[in-house]
């Protein structure tokens, strides 16, 4: 039975066609009303009679029908329950499970209030396997105290490499020991204390460390060309001339060829009158000096026939061309010279000891110079020669003694090696803790 509206007029009996004009409902008998308040949702008071509002205007009394339009549906939803689930409990579980069934899609997971992000490395980073790698980051976050998180580093190479606290402001860092070559994805995942957690990664490559050759060894006939007054001194480094005049000697690495492209090379060397390397007091005017050279040929015996041909005093060994010749051949050479040339074959341009980059096999061309007083001290000197494309740079004692673009310059790689020479003068050669470093990124 349908509850009538609360205010209660005497009810009028209607005709059946009144009630069918009045719409849905079933037969029931019309009502009595002073305004639409006194009837049910869907009426509209007219002419003291509830009528269906469909037939009567929309627009009339907006705000009361909102309350009308509310009341009836409170009312009548547990009317329409009732009666399924009094004749059927099977059809009203599904019902219920259907409702409870939605309720956990609006539980969305937590988004965690605080972030973080890897300081260092970062991606593409390369380094050896001997550098000191350190993981840094950092979590951020509005009055989060940090200090009971946990940071969870591992690499796709290594596997876990440990689980860190952070400070209390999620700083964090943790030193990346004993990575192994190769591309690493770091993973970091952090994990605060109600267990909701971030992750974070960096891609980065380890190259191997490149081998220090340091001469300790007796040398391998057939890793090593040996020409002329070139040993390898019982000291463990090479000789390239000794101590006497009208020497040359030189010394190739068949072991490996360098590639063509950038490359580094790093050496130790020594020149000056004394036996052995270090301060030395019987400092006089010395010769010739040294040089490095990477010639471009295909094979050992076409090696050997351009070293056959290379002019030795102030050619250092490697002058073919120029003045020296007429060998067209793809070479570099980085010369230690402490013999000033001047109406010889060629005329050096300082008359000051200096390091050179010449290539091509002519030791007249400097394509660049550093004077160093120095040189020939009989110290040891520590070199790293870096080419990257047409850029040479030479670092002496750590100093950047060339840093400069050869116009045309194309490293071309080939064999390595060192020759020296001395004349109507002469110095000890030495050569030590020669390392050639493969280009390593990412
Ligand atoms: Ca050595
Ligand atoms: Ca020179
Ligand atoms: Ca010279």
């Amino acid at each position: 039975m349908r509850i009538v509206s609360t205010l209660t007029l005497a009810l009028l009996v209607a005709t059946a066609g009144l009630l069918g004009a009045c719409g849905t409902e079933t037969l029931s008998p019309a009502t009595a009303c002073v305004i639409d308040n006194d009837c049910e949702r869907g009426q509209a008071c007219v002419d003291g009679l509830c009528t269906a509002s469909s037939a009567v205007s929309d627009t009339s009394g907006s705000g009361d029908a909102t309350e009308t339009d509310t009341a009836p549906v409170e009312d009548t939803t547990p009317e329409d329950t009732a009666p399924v689930d009094s004749g059927s409990g099977a059809d009203t579980t599904p019902v219920d499970t259907t409702v409870e069934d939605t309720t956990p899609i609006d539980t969305t997971p937590a988004e965690p209030t605080w972030t973080f992000a890897i300081t260092s490395p970062v991606d593409r980073d390369a380094f050896r396997t001997s550098s000191a790698i350190t993981l840094t980051g950092q979590l951020t976050g509005d009055a989060i105290d940090f200090s009971t998180f946990d940071i969870a580093v591992a690499s796709s190479i290594n596997g876990s490499l440990g689980i860190i606290r952070p400070d209390a402001a999620g700083a964090f860092s943790l030193p990346l020991i004993g990575l192994r070559p190769g591309r690493h994805t770091l993973s970091v995942r952090a994990v605060a204390p109600d267990s909701l957690e971030r992750t974070a990664s960096v891609v980065f490559g380890v190259c191997p460390d490149d081998s220090v050759i340091d001469f300790t060894a007796d040398l391998d006939p057939a890793q090593w060309l040996v020409r002329g007054d070139t040993t390898r001194d019982p000291g463990g480094w090479l000789e390239l001339t000794g101590l006497a005049p009208s020497r040359a000697g030189s010394i190739y690495y068949l072991g490996d060829t360098l590639a063509e492209g950038d490359v580094e090379i790093n050496l130790r060397i020594s020149t000056g009158a004394c036996p052995t390397p270090g301060p030395c007091s019987s400092f006089t005017e010395g010769a010739d000096g040294f040089a490095m050279n990477i010639w471009s040929v295909a094979s050992v015996p076409e090696l050997e026939g351009i070293l056959d041909l290379a002019a030795n005093g102030g050619g250092l060994g490697y002058g073919v061309s120029g003045l020296y010749g007429d060998r067209v051949v793809d070479s570099f050479h980085i010369e230690f010279d402490t013999y000033y040339n001047r109406n010889d074959l060629h005329t050096d341009p300082t008359s000051v000891p200096h390091i050179g980059i010449t290539q091509n096999g002519d030791p007249e061309n400097h394509l660049v110079y550093y004077e160093s007083a120095s040189l020939e001290n009989n110290q040891w000197h520590d070199i790293t020669l870096s080419i990257q494309g047409a850029r040479v740079r030479v670092m002496y004692d750590g100093t950047m003694a060339i840093d400069q673009d050869i116009p045309g310059l194309s490293f071309k790689g080939g064999f390595l090696g060192f020759s020296g020479s001395t004349g109507y003068y002469y110095n000890y050669h030495r050569i030590d803790d020669l390392q050639i470093v493969q280009s390593c990124s990412f």
